[in-house]
């Protein structure tokens, strides 16, 4: 993932060239918010390199806020299983698979499971990177998208309210278990919705995730039971689109 601070890569990266992946105006009112909401947000926001991943190991990040902060959008017993126990599983799941390939890969391992562990590690791996992202994408309160992000979702959506009606819709219709996610796709240079069942299955691999609401059963079960879409209505009112914002311009630079 590439590191928001790191001026040098921001400095490579032409404003106006920036901008115009995203599709909006060349002369670019909102050019320079795009980037400054990222230079203005970059010590606010966690970076996952740093925080989900310590030693040449994956760990469990602490949650950037109390585990009753949400409240009343999700309940703070929820926050502590799901951060607690069921991320933390995902992040000891990733070392397992992560120290078997490096096994295989330096002679020592069973090659014969290399199959096996790659798939693990997608699985661990990707619930693990989704989680770290999902605790940084909601604040207290929540907040409004603004400037080149508010931009960008109007382009491809036709304005935030849009947004979030296919956004939830798409949450909402995963079977089973998954995940809602707004991305940045880099094929087509615009925003993207799309789901995930489970962590890994079902995605678009030109896709950056800047978004991401979980919808698996642990996420809401507790206070909302079966009312998934009462949960994801929720979810949208404690958003930190400072945090995506940030997560666009990143994405947008990489690209
Ligand atoms: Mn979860």
């Amino acid at each position: 993932m590439q590191n928001i601070a790191d001026h040098s890569l921001m400095n490579a990266i032409p404003r106006r060239e920036a901008f115009k992946t995203l599709g909006l105006s060349a002369l670019a009112v909102t050019a320079v918010p795009l980037l400054a909401v990222a230079e203005d947000h970059k010590s606010a926001v966690a970076k996952e390199s740093e925080v989900g991943f310590k030693d040449g190991k994956c760990v469990l990040p602490p949650l950037p806020y109390d585990y009753a902060a949400l409240e009343p959008a999700i309940d703070e017993k929820t926050m502590r299983l799901h951060h607690d126990i069921h991320h933390a599983a995902y992040v000891k799941g990733a070392n397992v698979a992560l120290e078997a390939l490096a096994a295989i890969a330096t002679g020592s391992g069973d090659a014969t499971l290399i199959g096996h562990w790659n798939e693990e590690l997608a699985f661990h791996g990707s619930g693990h990177a989704l989680h770290t992202m999902f605790w940084n994408n909601m604040k207290k309160g929540g907040s409004k998208p603004a400037g080149a992000l508010a931009d960008a979702i109007k382009t491809a959506f036709g304005g935030q309210e849009a947004f979030e009606k296919v956004f939830a819709a798409t949450a909402g219709a995963v079977q089973g278990s998954g995940w809602g996610i707004l991305g940045y796709d880099a094929l087509s240079a615009r925003l993207q919705v799309i789901s995930a069942e489970k962590h890994q299955n079902q995605t678009l691999q030109s896709i950056t995730p800047i978004l991401a609401v979980d919808v698996w059963e642990h996420a809401y079960y507790l206070k909302y039971q079966n009312k998934r879409a009462d949960y994801i209505k929720a979810f949208l009112t404690v958003v930190n689109y400072d945090d995506v914002a940030v997560r666009l311009a990143k994405a947008v630079a990489a690209a």
